[in-house]
């Protein structure tokens, strides 16, 4: 008898296209502005690099995230509903949603639930875990597109697996954690090697 293997999914940039919905609205509302190409993108905090491109670049790409339906209309990423779909239905699993809302929270929370709710349905809402610090969630596994997990745990239970993105795809693979590629990469195959 196997123990029940327990998956926490990162939303933005995993399951919703944070950085694509970003640069599309950015362009649209700042078309006489420079604007970062997403091969370009360096560094898990769009509003650093920005910043550091032009100093006012990083109040207007906050302005993106901060504004009414920037949540609720990211798309969701290539295989990513079908894929935690797929994995809730799995033997033994069960698997949250894991997101860090930003600190504005007129939209933002509520825009997540209606977000899930929209493309993963109504029941999904029950696997719901917001929180600023996912190192006091325990989980046997983070399935994450940032590279740096901290909080005030120092030992989490769950081993991070970096999902890549625009922003982590360069980073040398020696000193972080394992990596998902994208939903067409073996998630099956990480689940399993976590259980007993
Ligand atoms: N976020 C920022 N600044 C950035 C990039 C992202 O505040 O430059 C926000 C968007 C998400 C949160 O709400 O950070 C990331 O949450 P996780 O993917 O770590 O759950």
């Amino acid at each position: 008898a196997s123990k029940r293997l327990r998956i926490l999914v990162d939303m933005d940039g995993v399951l919703a296209d944070f950085e694509g919905g970003f640069l599309k609205k950015y362009r649209a509302r700042y078309p006489d502005d420079p604007y970062i190409r997403l091969e370009d993108r360096r560094g898990f905090w769009v509003s650093a690099q920005y910043g550091h491109l032009r100093s006012d670049l990083c109040d207007k790409a906050i302005s993106i995230w901060e504004s009414k339906n920037f949540f609720i209309e990211l798309e969701p990423l290539p295989g990513a509903v079908e894929a935690v779909k797929e994995m809730s239905k799995l033997k033994n699993t069960d698997v949250f949603i894991c997101t860090s809302p930003i600190n504005l929270y007129s939209h933002c929370p509520y825009e997540k639930y209606a977000w899930i709710e929209k493309h993963l349905g109504h029941d999904f809402l029950e696997q719901v875990i917001l929180t600023r610090d996912k190192t006091v969630v325990s989980a046997d596994i983070l399935i994450d597109d940032k590279p740096d997990i901290l909080g005030v745990e120092p030992n989490p239970t769950w081993e991070h697996i970096l999902f890549t993105a625009c922003h982590n795809k360069h980073l040398p693979p020696c000193s972080i954690p394992r990596r998902l590629l994208s939903w067409d990469d073996d998630w099956r195959g990480i689940l399993d090697s976590k259980r007993q």
